[in-house]
């Protein structure tokens, strides 16, 4: 009795199991770095590492290191109709319009060519291993 139990439930956990992932694979998680790098007022940079799903992205992986670093890493956004998420601050630093500041979104892969991200981080998909330059920036 006890066994058919267990089998029962076993089954039922196959069967929910494969409806949360059809293929039957967990999401894999990779590496990346994150650096955040100010250029206005002129702190030392500071590097995170994180975490992102297969395909995932990038505001995932800044959740992750969020929650990781408990008064460590940081950001807020606002909501754009159009491009969805903005990044508004990095560490509790934010962006002025007044002052013509903002977080700029670099991306350094593992080859080292950094480049101007075109898409923000809501659209963003990082490569495994890239390094997420935030540069406090001026426009
Ligand atoms: C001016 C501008 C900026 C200025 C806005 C400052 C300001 N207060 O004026 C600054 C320099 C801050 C900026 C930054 C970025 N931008 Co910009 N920007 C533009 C531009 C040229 C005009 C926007 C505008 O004034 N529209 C007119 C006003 C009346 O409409 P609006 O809705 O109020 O405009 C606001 C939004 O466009 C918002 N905004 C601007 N850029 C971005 C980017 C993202 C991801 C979001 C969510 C919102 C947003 O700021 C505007 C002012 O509040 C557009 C291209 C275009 N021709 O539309 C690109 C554009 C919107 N930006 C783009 C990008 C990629 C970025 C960056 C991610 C670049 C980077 N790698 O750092 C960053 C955002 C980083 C972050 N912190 O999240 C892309 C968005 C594409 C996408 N699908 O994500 C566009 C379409 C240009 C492109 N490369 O194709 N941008
Ligand atoms: C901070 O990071 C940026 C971007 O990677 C880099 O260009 C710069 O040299 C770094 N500064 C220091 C002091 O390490
Ligand atoms: C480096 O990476 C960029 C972007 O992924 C790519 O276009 C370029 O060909 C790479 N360069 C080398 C030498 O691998």
């Amino acid at each position: 009795m006890a066994l058919a139990m267990a089998l029962l439930f076993s089954a039922a956990f196959f069967i929910l199991g494969s409806s949360i992932f059809p293929t039957g694979e967990a999401t894999t998680l990779y590496p990346i770095t994150m650096t955040v790098y100010d250029t206005v007022t002129n702190k030392p940079n500071k590097t995170y590492s994180t975490e992102v799903a297969y395909r995932g992205i990038l505001i995932g992986a800044m959740q992750r290191a969020q929650q990781k670093y408990k008064n460590g890493f940081s950001f807020t956004t606002t909501y754009n109709l159009d491009y969805g998420p903005f990044l508004e601050s990095v560490n509790g630093l934010k962006g002025s319009t007044a002052k013509h500041t903002y977080w700029q979104l670099l991306i350094k892969n593992k080859n080292g060519t950094v480049v101007i991200a075109d898409v923000g981080i809501g659209c963003y998909i990082p490569d495994p291993e890239d390094n997420i330059i935030f540069k406090f920036t001026k426009w």
